[in-house]
């Protein structure tokens, strides 16, 4: 399998993470989604990553939809998060709000690189969405005390949260405050301390499209 895309991105570091955990074998290919587009046309018209090519060469963007097919090949007793029930719904939530607010910081990010002058009433509608998220998300995170969201096994929804708050931290850190949501800052912190997410990594950087 072929993993297309950045690690600075939380999507595909996403991805990445939970391919790690499930020990599968796959390349890595850190094209970026602006300078590397007609690379990634070859396999998707969206030009997006993340982007999984498969085996028998089909080719899934969205992370929600990769996740899905790795959990469909590893099987219900291995995906890393629950088969059905009142878990499996607190994760979608988590993972829709975590996701949610990537998007909105993702379009923030962009905002600031490809346009001259920032859309004043887009730039004050996505802060407070993600800010919104954010609050949410502290507030599910401090529910749980054990280590991780659902207990003492990492699951798909701590790791896009821990994905999204490394990126939140880094791309917009006028947007992310740490210090009012202790619950977000000690998940990240034992996230970014594990092997597998020091391994799938790299720092944020924004290289303005030519
Ligand atoms: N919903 C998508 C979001 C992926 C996404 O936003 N990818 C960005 C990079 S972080 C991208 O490909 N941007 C280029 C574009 O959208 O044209 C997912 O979960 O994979």
């Amino acid at each position: 399998m072929i993993l297309i895309g950045q690690y600075d991105s939380p999507f595909v570091r996403r991805v990445g993470i939970a391919m790690t955990l499930y020990g599968m074998v796959f390349d890595h290919q850190p094209w970026s989604a602006f300078g590397d587009g007609e690379k990634i046309a070859r396999y998707s018209p969206l030009r997006r990553v993340p982007t999984l090519v498969l085996d028998d060469s089909v080719a899934i963007s969205d992370s929600w939809a990769i996740i899905d097919t790795l959990d469909q090949m590893v099987g219900p007793d291995r995906a890393l998060i629950a088969p059905s029930g009142t878990d499996r719904r607190e994760a979608m939530r988590i993972i829709a709000l975590a996701a949610g607010a990537a998007d909105k910081s993702v379009a923030l990010v962009y905002e600031r690189v490809l346009r001259n002058e920032a859309l004043g009433m887009w730039v004050a509608r996505c802060r407070s969405q993600v800010s919104g998220a954010l609050d949410a998300l502290e507030i599910a995170r401090s529910q749980s005390a054990a280590s991780w969201l659902f207990g003492d096994g990492i699951s798909h929804a701590d790791i896009l949260l821990a994905t999204y708050l490394r990126f939140a931290r880094e791309a917009l850190p006028e947007v992310f405050d740490l210090a009012t949501r202790p619950a977000l800052a000690a998940h990240s912190e034992r996230a970014e301390g594990l092997a597998v997410f020091q391994a799938i990594s790299q720092p944020f950087v924004i290289n303005p499209p030519t």
